[in-house]
């Protein structure tokens, strides 16, 4: 699904003028019953038309027209907006059916519907605007009212995958901060390490920190803070009750985009209120358990720091997937396993039971530790996990 909405999306040629495939719109809004997020402000920009439709072999209909002031910008397109009469801002949550925007040069939120037209261009219906995006918007309505003239080009996504399909929780993020705890909930570094495929899948850094420190002798997980620090990654014991660590998190986190990943009750709430004080974010038992078990998708928020950057902490982004990773490619996200996989005879090696490997030679011999191997097999060996596989049509190219 998602390869086809792309690839009817793509432009003919670069431009101004640019050729474009689009989705009906009687198309779209049937699909848009479902999806209350998305906003029914479909008036249309019936002016920039030269249009004639088509069915494709699927039997799908699109329009094809000509639009003017389409810039494509990477595999965005993006529409040519009067920047001096827009205001720019960063999509902060979603309200209902309405998107909360924070002004970047006032701090004022609006709540905002989106230019219709910008359904049209999106790839995917479901991620026309989304939480971290930057924005530009017009004053409409009241005061605190406005319309989304464009979706600035997104990095840093975490997504995770419904019904094959991509759905995106935060954009524009820099880094993940990985939360576990040392005890209650049990320390759990496999985890961690899950976060940490799918971080470096999606180019993002990740940086670990091991809450409630105060709980335990951290001589216990040395093994573990060893062999995440050896990969090259940044561990951080903390402690919301001792104070330990906060310091060097606060640092982490200044004038960066951060999500907040890890199980419920490892005190990620806890932590980003000792960093910033003002965030005055729910804690403990409420917030979290009450919507354990339901099905209520939880968008994400975005909130930003008093000393200087943003912080994406919800429920959502604690379930994102490997979903774009296939089974055979996770051994790269093993960051320490590379410089060893070319040791390998086969090479579609999966370090389990060959001959020859690289990889296990180098497990021991000590090269790789132990705790991340015997990671790599249990995550290869869950069948739980959603491995993208394009027979279940989970896979975007
Ligand atoms: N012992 C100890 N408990 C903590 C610490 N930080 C948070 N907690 C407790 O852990 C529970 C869950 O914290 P919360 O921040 O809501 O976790 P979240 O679900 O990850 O956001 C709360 O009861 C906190 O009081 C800590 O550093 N040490
Ligand atoms: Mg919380
Ligand atoms: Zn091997």
């Amino acid at each position: 699904m998602a390869d086809k909405g792309r690839k009817h999306h793509r432009p003919k040629h670069q431009g101004s003028k640019v050729r474009v495939d689009l989705r009906r719109n009687k198309q779209s809004r049937a699909r848009q019953q479902n999806l209350t997020h998305d906003l029914l402000s479909d008036q249309e920009n019936a002016a920039d038309v030269n249009q004639t439709e088509r069915v494709t072999a699927r039997g799908d209909l699109f329009r094809r027209r000509t639009m003017v002031g389409i810039r494509v910008e990477g595999d965005q397109l993006l529409r040519d907006v009067d920047e001096t009469t827009c205001l720019r801002g960063r999509v902060t949550s979603f309200i209902g059916l309405h998107i909360i925007v924070r002004c970047e040069q006032t701090g004022t939120e609006y709540s905002c519907s989106v230019r219709g037209v910008l359904r049209s261009l999106a790839r995917d219906a479901r991620n026309v605007v989304v939480t971290g995006d930057r924005v530009l918007f017009r004053r409409e309505g009241d005061a605190t009212q406005g319309v989304i003239e464009r979706v600035e080009p997104r990095h840093g996504i975490l997504s995770r995958g419904s019904q094959g399909r991509e759905h995106i929780l935060v954009a524009n993020i820099d880094q993940v901060l990985i939360v576990t705890s040392a005890a209650d909930p049990e320390f759990r570094p496999q985890l961690v390490d899950r976060y940490l495929v799918c971080a470096e899948e999606r180019g993002i850094l990740p940086l670990i920190c091991i809450s409630k420190s105060d709980l335990i002798d951290p001589t216990i997980l040395l093994p573990n803070i060893r062999a995440f620090g050896r990969a090259g990654y940044t561990v951080v014991l903390a402690s919301t009750r001792t104070g330990e660590g906060i310091g060097r998190l606060r640092e982490l986190l200044r004038g960066r985009q951060t999500a907040v990943s890890g199980q419920s009750g490892v005190g990620k709430s806890s932590l980003l209120n000792a960093i910033d004080p003002e965030l005055g974010l729910a804690t403990a038992d409420v917030s979290d358990w009450t919507h354990k078990g339901t099905h209520t998708t939880r968008r994400a928020r975005l909130v930003p720091l008093s000393l200087g950057g943003w912080v994406c902490d919800t429920p959502g982004i604690r379930q994102f997937e490997l979903w774009n990773v296939s089974l055979e490619e996770v051994d790269g996200y093993y960051i320490e396993f590379r410089p060893f996989i070319s040791y390998c005879r086969f090479p579609n090696c999966t370090h389990i039971h060959e001959d020859h490997c690289g990889v296990k030679m180098a497990v021991d011999s000590g090269l790789i530790p132990t705790v991340r191997y015997q990671s790599y097999l249990r995550l290869r060996e869950d069948d739980t996990w959603a491995w993208k596989n394009p027979a279940r049509g989970t896979a975007k190219s």
